[in-house]
């Protein structure tokens, strides 16, 4: 297994892949999106939290990452001695038809097209992502880490429906008129998602691409008056048997998957690991399930993570594992100091299951 460090898109420079490399990832995990580009205060210390207008504004619906920009990226992050794994997320900007079945649907799915391609043709073999209306939205933050360290939860249901212009918590219309989007039916967000599935799985075949799914964080049963797409872990069975193929994968959330009410997290490791269908994984631990938990250091919370190290051994994966998040430190650098403490031990944990099993 490989040691990966997750950057956002503000953080896509030498000192942050020099940080990365630091903390003894060989792979590295990219994000594209801006979830930063109206709140440029908050950028540097803390995973994107948000508040009742989400995260800020999307992206430029004409302007798709392009090869060249991907292609810089690539060498400068190799220049330190890192690959790219995966990008992670679509931006809203691009896609917030195919999500809401509106009317730029069939130009949006080929906007889907061009990026999943132009993936491929960099040489990154994953491209994640996370369908859902409400995104990662609802959660709060507390001093509720060991020490007092400032982590992220939930403490209830969180169901303020959301406002035109808004999807996947951001804004991607500013002049929308106002005004709420109407909730829809789990049974049309899964007919959304297969024909996200049916539309760009064979392109990602062509290009060599993995598409890996996020679990719904936080995985209650609607957050924002919407419906979840992976809300227990069975549902990661469903999206994993709607379109068989090599390019239908997992962005295996630990963390979130921890939060569900039902099932086993082992038995969740045990079960998709050994379908070969995890394309890499969020390693993070959490105390607590939805609507009621707290997220944790990474070896403070309800998971058990040398057991799940040893079940992926155990069914042969090879992939990359990143922290995901992390409680902030109390330093002069929370983040960095939080992502720095979980790498160091989860590369003590893979060299121990080397030398040990
Ligand atoms: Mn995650």
């Amino acid at each position: 297994m490989k040691l990966g460090f997750g950057l956002y898109r503000h953080q896509l420079n030498d000192d942050h892949f020099r940080f990365a490399r630091q903390c003894g990832a060989s792979h590295l995990v990219i994000h594209m999106v801006d979830y930063f580009r109206s709140s440029r205060s908050d950028m540097s210390v803390d995973q994107p939290l948000g508040d009742d207008s989400g995260w800020g504004l999307a992206g430029d619906p004409d302007q798709l990452w392009s090869y060249e920009e991907l292609c810089a990226i690539r060498d400068a992050a190799a220049a330190h001695g890192l690959t790219i794994q995966a990008v992670e997320n679509f931006d809203p900007a691009h896609w917030h038809d195919v999500l809401l079945d509106g009317p730029k649907k069939a130009e949006q799915l080929e906007k889907i097209k061009t990026l999943v391609r132009t993936v491929g043709k960099v040489g990154i073999p994953v491209m994640a992502y996370n369908f859902s209306l409400a995104g990662v939205s609802g959660r709060i933050k507390g001093p509720h880490g060991r020490g007092g360290a400032e982590v992220v939860g939930m403490d209830g249901p969180y169901d303020k429906p959301i406002p035109n212009g808004m999807i996947w918590n951001m804004v991607y219309d500013r002049d929308a008129a106002p005004g709420e989007l109407a909730p829809i039916t789990t049974e049309e967000l899964w007919r959304r998602h297969g024909e996200f599935l049916d539309a760009i799985v064979p392109v990602a075949e062509e290009a060599d691409v993995i598409l890996a799914a996020h679990p719904d964080d936080p995985p209650t049963p609607t957050v924002r008056n919407q419906p979840r797409l992976v809300n227990q872990p069975g549902l990661y069975q469903k999206l994993i048997d709607r379109k068989p193929s090599r390019s239908n994968a997992l962005e295996f959330c630990l963390g979130t998957l921890a939060e569900m009410t039902d099932g086993d997290i082992y038995e969740a490791v045990e079960s998709y690991s050994s379908q070969h269908k995890i394309a890499y994984i969020h390693f993070r631990n959490v105390r607590g399930k939805a609507p009621h938990y707290w997220e944790t250091f990474i070896d403070e919370g309800d998971i058990d993570m040398l057991r799940v190290l040893r079940i992926l051994r155990k069914n042969g994966y090879d992939g990359v594992l990143i922290p995901d998040h992390a409680p902030a430190m109390t330093c002069s650098a929370p983040w960095y100091a939080g992502m720095a403490y979980a790498c160091g031990w989860m590369k003590a944990a893979l060299h121990s299951l080397d030398a040990n099993g």
